[in-house]
């Protein structure tokens, strides 16, 4: 994998949201893959719920949360030299994994994510946090990329309301007025990703699709971001709503 460095940061400056092509190898993905099916298989059941959220048939799993600390293999890969000299200009400073997750998107029963701000979960200030985004399947239109609208992460924390969505208990008071067609879409293969800014406005629809839509998120931010203390109040109450996040 190549980077222009300049570009991309400028890029992601303006946009809050930046498309990176072929990050992972077909033999990466096919490894993380195995790995996913691994744990799935044989750890889950054993971890606390918290690792975890499913989908409305409570068998499949909609994500796996916190791979960070229950899967040492995970941390690993998130804490690659390659990947971490990509993040840390962009969370100017040196970067630190708070989490790692995936956002599974099956077939069929793949439920939607609302409109929502990162920050609204991750609660720092400033706000040097984001998100890659790893596709492990191909995203289509048809089974539920996310959405972004670009330059969002520039007009700061919108008011948010608790969701009730299960794995996504807050979004935003007030759907932003920008039309579907006018946002940026992930559309990715296996192994491209996208890098989005804890501040950009975001959302999925369901996947009613056969072809499922896997996603594993490495979450970084700069190692002197800190707490906000009225965020985390505003996630506390919506997270005890609907856990676990
Ligand atoms: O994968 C999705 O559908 C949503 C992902 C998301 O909300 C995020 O990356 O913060």
């Amino acid at each position: 994998m190549k980077i222009n460095s300049n570009k991309f940061l400028a890029d992601y400056e303006r946009d809050g949201v930046i498309r990176i092509p072929h990050l992972l190898s077909a033999e990466e993905v096919a490894s993380v893959r195995t790995e996913l099916d691994r744990y799935i298989r044989d750890d889950l059941s054993a971890q606390p719920a918290d690792a975890r959220t499913f989908e409305t048939d409570e068998t499949t799993v909609r994500n796996l949360w916190r791979l960070e600390k229950y899967n040492p293999w995970f941390r690993r890969i998130a804490e690659r030299e390659d990947l971490l000299a990509i993040i840390a200009p962009l969370v100017h400073g040196r970067p630190q994994l708070p989490k790692v997750a995936t956002f599974n998107k099956p077939a069929r029963i793949g439920s939607g994510v609302p409109y929502h701000q990162d920050n609204a979960y991750f609660c720092q200030t400033p706000p040097d946090m984001l998100t890659l985004w790893i596709a492990l399947d191909a995203v289509t239109e048809a089974n539920g990329p996310v959405f972004y609208i670009k330059g969002s992460h520039k007009e700061g924390m919108k008011p948010t309301k608790p969701s009730s969505v299960r794995g996504n208990s807050i979004g935003l008071a007030e759907p932003p007025d920008v039309p579907l067609g006018e946002q940026f879409c992930g559309l990715l293969e296996p192994g491209d990703s996208t890098i989005h800014h804890c501040e950009t406005i975001h959302h999925s629809a369901p996947n009613t699709t056969e072809f499922s839509r896997l996603g594993l998120l490495l979450v970084y931010r700069g190692d002197h971001t800190q707490t906000n203390p009225e965020l985390k109040t505003a996630y506390a109450a919506a997270v005890s709503a609907t856990p676990p996040a």
